[in-house]
């Protein structure tokens, strides 16, 4: 027998996946192509959480969720329990749990791991985030790939790039790098300097679209008065781009249409909203926006077009994400995530989450987070529950039905079932929120849409408060002149953040004289940690790269957020290298 569901995995593609005889397949579908990645193509065989425990013992379902409501009762007031919720799992349904803990007056949390610098900056921008699908993508002659990297974390797009002429701006040379038609290898952190001086030269090469800037940017002059105020072989110098850089970048883009393919590279930093509307600002100068083919894709709102039928929101003040105090709560619930691992600032988490006396895992896989949790609850896997998602990739609405039986864990709808039973909160059947997010799909030939989405993105203007498209006005960004490394700490291939094969080595090229395999001691201000080395020409002199998952990869970053958006900022810290 065969079903169709989809990936449940943070990630760009959303693929559909058709299971045949228990075995999962890749659709061929507009997005899938016929193919998954390696996390699902090994999906069944990473060991799960079988049975829920208390203080390191087994116990039953029923002694858990007993144990979780005891909890949700003791707390001196609602507000002292924490509902701390990550994206392990991407379904709509996931959110259930957040009308239980709103409703009950729980404290929720706001902000983003993720994309939220950049995000910011986009709303500041363009007043809304609209995703630019892959086929109009499809459309264009030229695309930036701009601190993304979409063999690794966005593979299904490739196809859609076929025959483009390609510009990659990264400190490592990606694969993608490797066949570019021109690849800036820039220094981190000084991508900023770059959209300001690729608009400047823009402005002097006459290469501005006037008819859009009348009509949807007229602020265009003070934003070239901005880029002004770069020093520009100072700042070259520092960034290591050259002019010529910059002259082979308008050449190859001039008259064609384009595409910028800004990934979460451009805005780990704490001024990453500025970056974004930086590009964006590029981006406008030339027209880009709202024409075929042409556009910038940063990770689109998943959510645009959707209402969630969860209260989500209370008068509880939200706390941030990215520098939760677990400490300062007499109760964490913890779905989905493992910020013991992902969230910035280990060091820090892990004494926090020692002071608060209950915390509850409740996800697929042992890992940190499970193993310091005093309940651990498994979840039912994305196969084994109904669901449905949207993507921040593409426009796709993607049903989730179940598509097995199993014994182990609980579905998030029943366990916000029980608890709101309990604490006499209303919800609907799991039908009918089922339903609901299912109305706002439409039909194309054969899959379903998010319906009432532009095609086009911005081709009716922009939805800022004037209409019109807000370029950046001012910036503030000082560039380091230490010897000190830049840590990249990116997405691997093995890997889905924290989920399945982790690596667990530090990456850097031979110039520092380490060997392979040779231990090391990479330290930050904010922490240290040994690790392995894998020698890595891919990356520049200034640079080390520590993959997302890494075990302690995080003890070297800090949880200062990002100036706009509340958003983490993993690579705001230098770090130093040394034998040990
Ligand atoms: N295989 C796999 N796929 C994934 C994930 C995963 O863990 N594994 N995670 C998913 C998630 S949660 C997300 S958010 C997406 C993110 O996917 P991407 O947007 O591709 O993000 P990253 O892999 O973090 O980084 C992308 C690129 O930014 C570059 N970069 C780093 N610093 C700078 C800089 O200062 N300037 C510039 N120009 N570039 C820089 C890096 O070298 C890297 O090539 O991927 C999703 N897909
Ligand atoms: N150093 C460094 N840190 C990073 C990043 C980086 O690039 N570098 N990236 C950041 C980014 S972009 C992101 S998005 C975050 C991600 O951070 P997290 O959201 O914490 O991601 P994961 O570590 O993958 O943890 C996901 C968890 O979800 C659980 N899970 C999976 N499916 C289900 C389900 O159906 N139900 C339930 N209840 N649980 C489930 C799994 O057990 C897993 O432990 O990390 C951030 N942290
Ligand atoms: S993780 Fe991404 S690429 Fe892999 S199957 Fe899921 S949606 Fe597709
Ligand atoms: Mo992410």
């Amino acid at each position: 027998m065969s079903m169709t569901t989809a990936c449940s995995l943070d990630c760009y593609d959303a693929c559909s996946i058709e299971v045949v005889d228990d075995k999962l397949k890749g659709v061929n579908n507009p997005y899938t192509q016929g193919f998954l990645c390696p996390h699902l193509n090994h999906y069944d065989q990473h060991p799960r959480i079988e049975s829920p425990r208390y203080k390191g013992e087994h116990i039953t379902m029923d002694e858990a969720l007993q144990l979780l409501e005891n909890a949700c009762a003791k707390v001196s007031t609602p507000s002292q329990l924490l509902a701390y919720r990550g994206h392990g799992n991407f379904g709509l349904m996931q959110e259930v749990t957040d009308h239980f803990f709103a409703n009950f007056g729980a404290t929720l949390t706001e902000g983003s791991l993720c994309d939220g610098a950049a995000e910011a900056g986009i709303l500041e921008g363009r007043g809304a985030n609209k995703l630019l699908s892959p086929e109009e993508i499809a459309k264009s002659e030229v695309v930036i790939v701009w601190g993304r990297n979409i063999h690794t974390t966005n593979a299904h797009l490739l196809p859609y790039l076929k025959d483009k002429t390609i510009i990659v701006i990264d400190p490592v040379k990606t694969q993608m790098a490797e066949r570019a038609d021109h690849f800036i290898q820039i220094k981190p952190k000084g991508d900023l300097y770059l959209a300001l001086l690729l608009g400047r030269f823009a402005v002097i090469n006459d290469m501005v679209d006037e008819a859009f800037l009348q009509e949807h940017a007229p602020e265009h002059d003070d934003y070239y008065e901005l880029t002004q105020t770069v020093r520009i072989k100072a700042i070259l110098d520092n960034i290591d781009v050259s002019l010529g850089d910059i002259g082979k970048v308008l050449e190859l883009v001039k008259g064609k249409k384009t595409v910028i393919l800004a990934g979460v590279g451009i805005q780990k930093y704490r001024h990453g909203a500025d970056v974004m509307r930086a590009i964006d600002s590029f981006a406008a100068l030339l027209g880009l926006f709202g024409k075929e083919g042409c556009g910038v894709n940063f990770l689109g709102n998943s959510k645009e077009g959707l209402k969630s039928p969860f209260m989500s929101k209370h008068k509880t003040k939200p706390v941030t994400v990215g520098n939760a105090e677990f400490g300062r709560f007499e109760m964490a619930f913890i779905q989905g995530a493992n910020p013991l691992n992902q969230m910035p600032d280990t060091n820090r988490v892990q004494k926090s989450l020692a002071k608060n006396p209950f915390v509850v895992y409740f996800g697929l896989y042992e890992n940190e987070t499970s193993e310091v949790a005093d309940l651990v609850i498994p979840a039912k896997s994305f196969l084994e529950k109904d669901d449905l998602r949207t993507s921040y990739g593409h426009h796709g609405l993607l049903m989730m039905p179940k598509v097995r039986e199993s014994d182990i864990g609980i579905s998030e709808y029943d366990l916000t079932e029980r608890l709101c039973q309990t604490f006499d909160i209303d919800l609907e059947s799991e039908l009918s929120y089922l339903e609901h997010f299912s109305s706002f799909a439409e039909a194309r030939e054969d899959d379903l849409l998010v319906s009432g989405r532009e095609a086009l993105p911005y081709v009716d203007g922009f939805e800022t408060d004037e209409e019109v498209f807000c370029f950046l006005e001012e910036y503030e960004l000082e560039l380091a002149e230490d010897d000190d490394l830049f840590l990249i700490t990116v997405k691997s291939a093995s890997s889905l953040n924290s989920q399945f094969k982790r690596e667990t080595k530090v990456h850097l090229n031979a110039s520092h004289g380490f060997l392979e395999g040779e231990k090391i001691k990479i330290s930050s201000q904010n922490g240290e940690l040994i690790l392995k080395v894998q020698l890595d020409e891919r990356l520049r002199d200034d640079c080390v790269l520590i993959y997302s998952g890494t075990s302690g990869v995080n003890v070297l970053t800090d949880s200062r957020l990002s100036y706009e958006g509340k958003n983490a900022a993993y690579q705001e810290n230098k770090v130093k290298v040394e034998k040990c």
